[in-house]
């Protein structure tokens, strides 16, 4: 095929953002930083070591790189608590559908997220084997907006940048995929993903020619 996709993990195909959430506002209560869901907005597609720097400054606390070390630890496990409970039920609407479109036109798509614990969550949803590969947070050592892990994602549909369709929730997405080169599509709110080629609000409002005239240009 002439053209792949690449799909951002958590804001669109789940929703784990909430998960984040509950764990960084643990960790936010033992350090007595007053952390709400406006401030975890500014967490969404950003790094874990990154996103304990953006709480930090918020609360404006300085802990040793030991202590840092031992709470991105304990927050991933507070985490992985609620991930382990997940299912296919909290597949967000229209992914499958769209993932099997994908299929019966021979369009192949492969994961580009920043999360370590990508392959855990497609496992628990039961999307892992769809994927023609993962690229996640294990895999590249910059961050979004860099480019590097669509740039990889590109590599493993064997396409050139320019023929992939990259699927994002977050500004820091939409940049990086912008820098790529790629087509990007923004799902979630217009006016925050301004930036992107295409905007929808979910992945059930995606036309049903949206790749077929993407191809004839
Ligand atoms: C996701 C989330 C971010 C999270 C990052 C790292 O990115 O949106 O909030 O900080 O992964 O996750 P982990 O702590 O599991 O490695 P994406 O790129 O899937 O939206
Ligand atoms: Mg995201």
């Amino acid at each position: 095929n002439t053209i792949g996709v690449i799909f951002d993990l958590d804001g669109v195909i789940v929703d784990t953002a909430k998960y984040h959430f509950l764990a960084w506002k643990n960790l936010a209560d033992d350090l007595h930083i007053e952390f709400t869901e406006t401030h975890n907005e500014l967490l969404k597609g950003v790094s874990r070591v990154r996103s304990l720097e953006i709480l930090l400054n918020i609360g404006n606390v300085t802990l040793s790189d030991d202590k840092k070390q031992a709470v991105l630890i304990s927050k991933n496990e507070d985490y992985l608590g609620y991930i382990k409970k997940m299912n296919a039920d909290e597949i967000l609407p229209g992914v499958k559908d769209l993932l099997n479109k994908l299929d019966s036109r021979g369009i192949k798509y492969v994961l580009g997220s920043a999360s370590k614990n990508a392959p855990l969550i497609l496992k628990q949803v039961g999307l892992l084997e769809r994927f023609e590969g993962i690229v996640d947070g294990n895999s590249v050592s910059k961050a979004k907006p860099d480019p590097e892990v669509f740039l990889i994602g590109a590599k493993k549909l064997n396409l050139k940048p320019e023929s992939c369709i990259v699927f994002e929730d977050a500004i820091a997405g939409i940049e990086a995929a912008n820098k790529a080169n790629m087509i990007s599509v923004g799902i979630g709110d217009e006016d925050t993903l301004n930036e992107a080629d295409f905007n929808f609000s979910n992945l059930t409002e995606i036309p049903n020619n949206f790749f077929e005239e993407l191809i004839k240009e």
